[in-house]
């Protein structure tokens, strides 16, 4: 990826590491030791080296973390500078993750130290509340703040899927949107601020790219608008990145915002759905399933009409999704303890 346009290779000394969204919880966690050490910020991830950014310039590093330890990008590291090497990641503010594709529901970190996620989606069939709470969940989990923006407002009146957006949590907001206008920028403005980091989730053909592209002011990603070979080389659509707008804000682009599976969501679940977690702590029994039992509050809010029965649906959805991700994560934690008590026996078998 060509960093050069966005201003990576050429910062200008006068620029600060607040403006690449380094913050006084970040300064805190430096030792008297760290001082000799470069902060950076991790903007690409390869299959051999990261990327990562610093006022000073661009930074290639080896990749030598471990499995259980991953950067991501988004992440602040530590970096010493001569070699360089990454010598440590700093605690994150935020942190996006999802179920990793295939079988093995283990989660996959897609993006650290996120102030914004925007979930995308468009005002016609695509509008689903089930896939919209999925989303709010997994940024609420990582201490994100969503906002729901509605695109192709031009086509259709978004006012009824504004209203049913605003629902889906308390204080959610959603914005209509045209994601061609360029007025759209300023709209988007109060998330856009220097130093903030934002990224885009939402099914494809919403307009993700093409809303980058009106806040980029120019045509960084490609959009279904424009043929793949016409798109070769100049676009950046594919592998991990994070980029600046012309706003001071950074924009991470990651394949891994499209489809989210649930992973480690529970605080999440219930941040999106207070209202029914609020019943289910008032069902006379603790283990409630609010399907028979006596003194069931949920049965009784959904008998009263004050319980939307298809949000209950839902919300039992996405529970029984994320405990089915929390239990294989407990299975596989069992599984390594047990190949660990196994190698352990086997050396002392030999010792004897
Ligand atoms: N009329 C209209 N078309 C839009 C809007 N947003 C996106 N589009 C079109 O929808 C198509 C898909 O957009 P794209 O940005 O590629 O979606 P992505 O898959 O989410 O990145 C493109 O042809 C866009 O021009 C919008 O707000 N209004
Ligand atoms: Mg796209
Ligand atoms: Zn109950």
């Amino acid at each position: 990826m060509d960093y050069s346009r966005f201003g990576l290779s050429a910062a200008p000394a006068m620029q600060t590491r607040a403006a690449y969204g380094w913050r006084a919880d970040f300064e805190r966690q430096l030792s008297d030791d760290d001082r000799a050490l470069t902060p950076a910020r991790i903007t690409a991830i390869h299959r051999s080296r990261l990327q990562a950014a610093t006022p000073e310039g661009e930074l290639t590093l080896p990749v030598q973390h471990g499995p259980d330890d991953p950067v991501t990008v988004g992440d602040w590291v530590l970096v010493a500078p001569e070699t360089p090497r990454l010598v440590r990641r700093l605690d994150r503010l935020s942190l996006l993750k999802r179920r990793a594709a295939g079988s093995e529901a283990r989660a996959q970190l897609i993006a650290a130290n996120v102030d914004t996620l925007f979930v995308v989606t468009s005002c016609n069939a695509d509008f689903s509340e089930a896939r919209l709470e999925r989303y709010l969940a997994t940024a609420r989990a990582g201490g994100v703040t969503p906002v729901v923006l509605l695109t192709k407002a031009d086509l259709a009146d978004p006012a009824p899927f504004a209203q049913r957006a605003r629902a889906l949590m308390p204080g959610l907001l959603a914005e209509p949107l045209d994601a061609r206008a360029p007025a759209t920028a300023d709209h988007l403005a109060p998330w856009l601020a220097r130093g903030q980091t934002v990224a885009f989730a939402g099914s494809s053909g919403v307009g993700k790219s093409t809303l980058v592209n009106t806040l980029a002011g120019t045509d960084l990603l490609a959009t279904q608008g424009i043929r793949e070979d016409d798109a070769k080389g100049r676009h950046t659509t594919t592998g991990r990145a994070m980029f600046r707008l012309p706003s001071g804000a950074w924009v991470i682009d990651t394949p891994g915002m499209r489809e989210l599976g649930l992973a480690e969501a529970g605080e999440g679940i219930e941040a999106v759905f207070p209202e029914i977690e609020a019943l289910a702590r008032a069902c006379r029994f603790s283990d409630c399933a609010h399907e028979t039992e006596p003194g069931c509050a949920i049965r009784a809010a959904l008998e009263a009409g004050t319980l939307d029965p298809r949000r209950l649906a839902r919300w039992r959805k996405l529970t029984a999704e994320d405990a089915r991700t929390a239990e294989t994560a407990a299975q596989r934690r069992a599984r390594d303890r047990a190949f660990g008590r196994m190698v352990r026996e086997a050396t002392s078998l030999k010792k004897r």
